[in-house]
């Protein structure tokens, strides 16, 4: 016996040394702080020489340790703590610790962190300094990351503060531990052993969120239970809550409406009830007891079938504002969803949700934050930006992306996401004039608010790389640098992240930054060109289905969206048609008023273009429809070759999986071409331009595929 596990141990320690054994699972993410090579190790442990720090919190246990882990990776050596500061040390200080700082802290609020090369009694020292140590946390993490991307550690003088408050995950799981819409599996939260076992992911998790700035998550989906609220379900989001603390990271909950009654009975849940309003004070009174730095609550309500205060011929306001009260003496907040529309609304939907909020401006309470999409339909491959952006003035409203990637080819399409956030953040609005970005009203600074927020829809699941993909936790990566800073551009975040992800080396970061960058608009390219959007198939929304159009509501059926008929396609939203453009701000109403000044990119979002009608190319909307499709399909065998490529630098396990989802993507942007070509030339009846592939299959077999066990749909 004792020689057999002998035998096995000898196994275990040959396996350790091969090099397969360095193959990586992604589960360290962007923090695999590997082996750096010999010149990089030392000019990175010469800056690391002793760790100084102050304090025995939990935050401050939490920075040692991280800095111990990133230094010792990426050097093989350590860094000693240490009271004195030497040459070459690490110097982690804030101003409460009674050090006088050769760095203003001011303006740098309570996140933020300076980050200076300095000389201290004739000795070079790096000075991180922060006002607390959330702040030292985020500096820490800084510097790991200039360590880890091959950047210099030398003359550093950087200031960073976070613009938007409230940089948070919106989970959309289950309490069964499904994930709606989730690609990586099940629920990480394990709720049915919480709040006893703790295991160590959630501690990973709160690491990697920290690294990028995120500080509050909303543990459960919107489309949420009763349930979430009963007193067992708070001690497992309280148990949740204390792990995330030291990291800065706040938790919330999603509610449902009707929870008073689903859990005591109560016969109503109208928000003007004071028995319905007494429920919600005491359950927030109860869930402060168990988290006393609870965030807050996040609702859908009145949206696709979810309860809401107008079922009580009540507004958003006040069911928002009812919920405010309830949370406003513990200092909580409410973020209410203004994704909505309505099943007896004939109306554009993408008018609704602004038809519905514009007129409730100036009437939220003050801890209400009003959470709107990037867009007015529903995180489509490509949509203009939300008209309800820049039409509230009087009401904070913080942006929901969807990181998950439910539109766009889901865990097994390469799609980074970084080109769409930037592309949104920097869209002008002009409600106060030119420049009025939608940055700018997130951030408050263009009306004036000092509550603001942005929240990312988690790609994360409990498979063991957390996002589906290796190239998925570029998403999550991306959203918290972006959310902490939104001047960053999408390339130069992808740059940190390839070099963390895979390594610093140019030859490995050029070219996957390269696939990357061009990844979304390939997307939009084999999938929904031109303006077109959710023309995706009946539930699971993965592949094509442009044909449909046998669902109940009318705005579920893709044919409403793209009205494709035998003249043109595309959904008129002039005046001539739902008159959507005139919720923007008057030049860009105007602009968006006639198809040769909108841009081509979202011409078919709003205008009924004929197929003939001619581009600035010169070609004809037909023959550019056409191009557009065959476009990504050769973006992505472009992205293919790179890969196979970068095989000598990228380990066997990693590369594989890549290589393999890039394949699935190959094939499955050839059939989004395929079918939605076969499709609209049913309409057009016009021949493919010349050069350009017949579809593989007639229009009956594209149709009659079905996928009833697609993940993510629940
Ligand atoms: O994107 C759609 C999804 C639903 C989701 C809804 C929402 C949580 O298809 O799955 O429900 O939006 O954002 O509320």
């Amino acid at each position: 016996m004792l020689v057999r596990l002998l035998g096995w141990m000898a196994a275990l320690v040959a396996a350790s040394l091969s090099p397969l054994a360095q193959a990586e699972d992604g589960y360290d993410l962007w923090l695999r702080y590997a082996r750096a090579d010999d010149t990089r190790s030392q000019a990175i442990a010469s800056h690391a020489t002793a760790l100084v720090t102050t304090g025995n919190s939990a935050t401050m246990a939490a920075i040692r340790a991280e800095l111990q882990r990133g230094v010792g990776g990426l050097t093989g050596g350590t860094i000693a703590d240490s009271q004195s500061v030497q040459a070459g040390a690490l110097w982690l200080a804030t101003p409460e610790a009674g050090a006088v700082l050769p760095v203003k802290t001011d303006g740098l609020g309570q996140e933020g962190y300076a980050i200076r090369s300095i000389t201290r009694d004739g000795k070079p020292v790096t000075l991180l300094a922060a006002n607390s140590e959330f702040g030292l946390l985020h500096g820490a993490y800084h510097w790991l990351r200039l360590a880890q991307t091959g950047a210099s550690l030398d003359a550093l003088d950087i200031r960073s503060a976070p613009r938007i408050g409230l940089r948070l995950l919106n989970h959309w799981d289950n309490l069964d531990g499904t994930v709606e819409r989730g690609y990586a599996g099940q629920s990480i939260w394990d709720w049915w052993r919480l709040p006893d076992w703790k295991g160590p992911r959630y501690t990973d998790y709160a690491r990697a969120n920290a690294s990028i700035g995120i500080n509050g998550t909303v543990l459960n989906n919107v489309n949420a239970k009763a349930d979430s609220l009963t007193a067992p379900y708070i001690a497992k989001a309280a148990a949740l809550a204390d792990i995330f603390r030291p990291y800065g990271i706040k938790v919330y909950l999603s509610v449902k409406w009707t929870a008073p009654m689903e859990l005591d009975g109560l016969k109503t849940a109208d928000p003007l009830d004071p028995q319905v309003a007494a429920w919600w004070k005491a359950k927030a009174d109860e869930i402060y007891r168990a988290i006393p730095d609870f965030g807050g609550f996040l609702v859908k309500a009145n949206s696709e079938g979810q309860p809401g205060p107008q079922d009580y011929k009540r507004t958003h306001a006040d069911g928002a504002n009812m919920l405010a009260a309830a949370v406003k003496p513990h200092g909580g907040i409410v973020m209410w969803r203004a994704f909505v529309y309505a099943h007896d609304n004939p109306d554009d939907r993408a008018k609704q949700a602004y038809s519905d909020f514009k007129p409730l401006d100036g009437r939220f309470a003050e801890n209400v934050i009003v959470q709107v999409k990037n867009g007015a339909i529903d995180f489509q491959p490509r949509e203009p930006f939300h008209p309800l952006f820049g039409a509230m003035p009087k009401t904070p409203l913080m942006m929901e992306f969807q990181i998950t990637k439910e539109y766009l080819g889901q865990s097994t399409h390469l799609t980074y996401l970084g080109p769409l956030f930037e592309e949104v953040l920097r869209a002008d609005t002009f409600a106060k004039g030119k420049g009025s970005t939608v940055a700018k009203v997130i951030d408050g600074s263009l009306e004036g608010h000092r509550l603001t927020g942005i929240a990312g829809v988690a790609n994360i699941g409990a498979d063991r790389d957390w996002s589906g993909s290796i190239f998925n936790q570029a998403d999550w990566y991306a959203f918290g640098r972006m959310a902490w800073d939104t001047s960053l551009t999408a390339d130069a975040v992808a740059r940190d992240w390839a070099a963390m992800t895979f390594s610093p080396d140019p030859r490995v970061v050029q070219p996957v930054v390269a696939m990357m960058m061009g990844s979304r608009e390939a997307a939009v390219d084999y999938m929904t060109p031109l303006g077109l959007a959710h023309i995706m198939a009946t539930g699971h929304h993965y592949g094509p289905g442009p044909w449909v159009s046998n669902l109940a509501r009318p705005e579920w059926n893709p044919v409403y969206y793209h009205k494709a008929d035998a003249r043109g396609v595309g959904f008129d939203r002039t005046r001539t048609g739902s008159n959507a453009v005139a919720q923007y701000a008057p030049p860009i109403a105007k602009m968006l008023s006639k198809p040769e000044t909108t841009p081509e990119r979202d011409l078919l979002w709003f205008h009924h273009v004929p197929w003939t009608y001619k581009l600035k190319s010169g070609d004809t909307l037909w023959d550019a429809m056409v191009h557009h499709y065959d476009l990504g399909v050769d973006y992505v065998a472009q992205m293919r070759a790179t890969w196979d490529a970068l095989r000598p630098y990228i380990d066997a396990e990693r590369f594989a999986e890549t290589q393999s989802f890039l394949g699935i993507q190959a094939r499955e942007a050839k059939w989004w071409r395929d079918a939605c070509i076969t499709y609209f030339q049913s309409k057009s009846g016009l021949p493919l331009p010349p050069g350009s592939a017949a579809p593989a299959h007639d229009l009956g077999y594209y149709e009659a595929l079905s996928f009833p066990y697609a993940p993510g749909h629940h």
